[in-house]
């Protein structure tokens, strides 16, 4: 029985929102997924197919067809596989949503942008603009749902898009020593964000796995660029993330060696 293909990078959060999507769905298995190393040069086939394009992840129906845009997706796999929807169905809550699945791209830039910061003196402002934004959500969190806990009833559409980028952010707690205030105006925020977190279709990756995987980031660099000095990308996946010793926190200070990070 052929199957889409879903080329992906696993610890990517674009990715990892379309395996929290099938999984609420009970269709993990319907979807092939095909690892793709963004470390070593990509595959001149894939590239025709994503017409040069190299961001991930990609999707090819069973006809060749290609799908792109992680956001896109998850649409594509609800209305696909319509026996389970994770989406609303009222219009009016439809669009509550779409409104807070907006806030996704500035929320995931200003967790990035404080990890990848090498600069001390900006470390406060990038901190107080990604507290923005987790302000932003506690507000939507309480328009909609005050005493519940996701934002209606159920984990659903803006959880899948949601969660993948708060695991990420523990990189910042590891590199950063960042945490949520434990104040008013983050209690609703932080009851959804513990639920994501912890909620049984979202455990695709681990703390561990991400802090280590995603030193380079801390760092500055990229999408498997590399570092000074070092000739192997922290996203490579062998040596594989367990059998690698936590990486070292002070980011600010130095670059670890590949021997350090176990990446030989
Ligand atoms: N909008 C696309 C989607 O599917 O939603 C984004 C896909 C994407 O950026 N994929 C990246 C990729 O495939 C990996 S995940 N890169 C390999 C390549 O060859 O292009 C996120 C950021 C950020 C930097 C990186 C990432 C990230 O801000 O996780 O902000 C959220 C990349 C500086």
């Amino acid at each position: 029985m052929p199957k889409p293909v879903l080329y992906h990078i696993p610890v990517c959060p674009f990715s990892q929102r379309l395996e929290i999507m099938l999984e609420l769905k009970g269709m993990r298995d319907a979807v092939e997924f095909r690892v793709v190393d963004i470390t070593i040069p990509r595959d001149p086939e894939l590239l025709v197919k994503t017409k040069g394009t190299t961001a991930l992840p990609v999707l090819e129906l069973e006809d060749g067809r290609i799908l792109k845009e992680s956001l896109v997706l998850l649409r594509y796999f609800d209305e696909r596989y319509p026996e389970k929807t994770v989406a609303r169905s009222d219009p009016y809550e439809r669009a509550v949503e779409r409104l807070f699945i907006s806030h996704e791209g500035p929320f995931g830039n200003n967790g990035y942008r404080f990890v990848m910061n090498g600069d001390r003196a900006k470390t406060d402002g990038l901190r107080d603009a990604l507290l923005a934004d987790y302000r932003w959500l506690n507000g939507k969190l309480i328009q909609h749902n005050p005493e519940g806990t996701f934002l209606f009833d159920r984990i659903g559409l803006a959880e899948c898009v949601f969660t993948s980028l708060m695991m990420r952010f523990w990189f910042l707690d590891y590199y950063e020593g960042f945490a949520l205030p434990e104040t008013a105006e983050y209690a609703r925020v932080a009851r959804w964000g513990a639920a994501c977190l912890t909620h049984p279709a979202t455990q695709q990756v681990s703390f561990e796995e991400i802090v280590k995987l995603y030193y380079d980031y801390a760092l500055g660099a990229g999408n498997g660029a590399l570092l000074a000095g070092r000739v192997r990308s922290s996203f490579v996946l062998q040596p594989d993330w367990p059998g690698r010793p936590m990486p070292p926190k002070d980011k600010y200070e130095r670059i670890a060696s590949d021997a350090e990070l176990g990446l030989l």
